[in-house]
């Protein structure tokens, strides 16, 4: 034992380096959820930003209500604020309602509703933000009212009446009218969708947003390396996904971004499998599509390695195709290009490097997803894909090829920021070529982690 102590000791510098992590902030305990602080003056200027695109009108967001454990029986749902709400608060408060009023001939207004607090129900659900001094203080807003029945309703119909511009609301089309929203339209107000103009703004991460996907990501590598470390043939998969999660919440994510693909053999083809119950055999391939969230931003980052250390002849052939497709496309990121453009990349590669690599047919024919999406909040983000390009936009870069005659899927997904004359991977931490995989799988520490579980 104690040997195996020391050899873990020699050998530890040959592995990759891990990333150093993330800073760590101040504890607000006035705040709910983690008590995390909020950049207070990332927000207002999100906040001013909006309102200048508007002009002139009345913007309401709303939190979203806290689900209910004893009625709605979900599992494990803690409370995650709205995303359009969060983006402009940084807060995680149910049941909490930001208005705004953009006037293009007066100061713009901030009123941020919050509900009373009620210490019994605290008792039962946490603690909350309620109206006052600590609530300005706390999220720099400068009115605070207290949420009480009726008070957005009517406040926000004086407000309409009072201003030159409409009501915007983040309603969205397919779910159900908001009450409040079909409340003000009986009352003769119509709400017009703020959705457009605040997802033009998402797509574009500022500092607080990239510091906190760059930390999303950091624990998501660190998963695919545990991962690797740990995978082995007679495992189950969902074996694979716990020791993920593990790291994930090891590592202070707030929960999955979306629930983790690990598929081995057959499964690799399937490209949203979540199930995770199959047993991994010699000679398979596993696949992990995995992301933690952090401070509500998630990562999303895939890839794909052997159940036994070593990649086949033919697995390694296919991979390298894969490979060498998201390494022509990372060159290709620049300002100006489109996702749609990257995608003929990553297709053209494929092809023409295709040769007798899938028998028939061109190996293309295989890549049966599209190449990469928007990233930030939701794991498949907000935004336009014709637009072109511009430093502070993230997005997944996931070519993929998937032979289901030969139980053969392999994906290999990084997420990357766009900078002034290229991208940044963000996510390098996590071991990518056929040899850094291999010697990862196979290095000392990887023996020791698998020969104890
Ligand atoms: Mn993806």
């Amino acid at each position: 034992m104690r040997y195996a102590f020391m050899l873990l000791l020699v050998f530890a510098p040959i592995e990759a380096q891990t990333p150093p992590p993330p800073p760590q902030y101040e504890v607000v305990p006035e705040l709910p959820g983690a008590g995390r602080p909020i950049a207070i003056e990332t927000h207002r200027a999100r906040r001013a930003s909006l309102c200048e695109h508007i002009g002139d009108g009345v913007i309401v967001i709303g939190s979203g209500a806290q689900f209910d454990l004893e009625q709605l029986v979900l599992q494990d749902r803690d409370f995650r604020p709205d995303d359009y709400f969060f983006y402009f608060t940084g807060l995680e408060s149910p049941n909490t309602w930001l208005v705004l009023v953009a006037s293009s001939t007066s100061p713009d207004q901030e009123i941020l509703f919050l509900p009373p607090r009620d210490p019994r129900a605290e008792q039962w659900t946490g603690k909350k933000l309620g109206p006052g001094p600590d609530a300005v203080r706390l999220t720099g807003i400068r009115k605070v009212r207290a949420m009480l029945p009726d008070s957005v309703g009517a406040a926000v119909e004086n407000l309409v009446k009072q201003s030159r511009g409409p009501l915007f609301t983040t309603q969205r089309h397919e779910t159900q009218v908001h009450p409040l929203v079909a409340r003000w339209s009986r009352n003769g107000i119509d709400a017009v969708s703020i959705i457009p103009t605040i997802d033009s703004m998402r797509v574009v991460k500022d500092e607080t947003e990239l510091a906190a996907l760059r930390r999303a990501i950091h624990i998501t590598t660190e998963a695919h390396k545990a991962a690797m470390r740990i995978v082995r043939p007679g495992m189950h998969e969902y074996q694979v996904e716990a020791t993920i999660e593990y790291t994930f919440r090891n590592l202070g994510a707030d929960r999955v971004g979306f629930p983790s693909i690990v598929g081995s053999g057959p499964n690799t083809t399937v490209l949203h499998y979540d199930v995770n119950r199959r047993q991994i055999e010699d000679g398979d391939l596993v696949l992990a599509d995995i992301g933690a969230e952090w401070g509500q931003y998630t990562a999303d980052v895939t890839r794909t390695f052997p159940a036994n250390g070593r990649f086949t002849d033919r697995q390694k052939e296919i991979y390298n195709l894969v490979l060498g497709a998201q390494l022509a496309v990372i060159d290709a990121i620049k300002p100006g290009v489109t996702i749609r453009d990257l995608d003929v990349v990553a297709r053209r590669f494929m092809s023409s490097h295709s040769g007798d690599l899938c028998g028939q047919q061109n190996c293309v024919s295989y890549f049966i997803h599209g190449l990469g999406h928007w990233l930030g909040m939701r794991v498949h983000d907000v935004g336009d894909y014709s637009m072109p390009l511009e430093p502070g936009m993230v997005f997944t870069l996931e070519p993929g090829i998937y032979i289901p005659g030969e139980d053969l899927g392999i994906r290999i997904e990084d997420d990357v920021l766009v900078t002034e004359n290229g991208c940044e991977v963000l996510s390098v931490g996590a071991p990518k070529t056929v040899e850094e995989v291999e010697s990862l799988m196979n290095s000392i520490s990887s023996r020791f982690t698998r020969s104890n579980s």
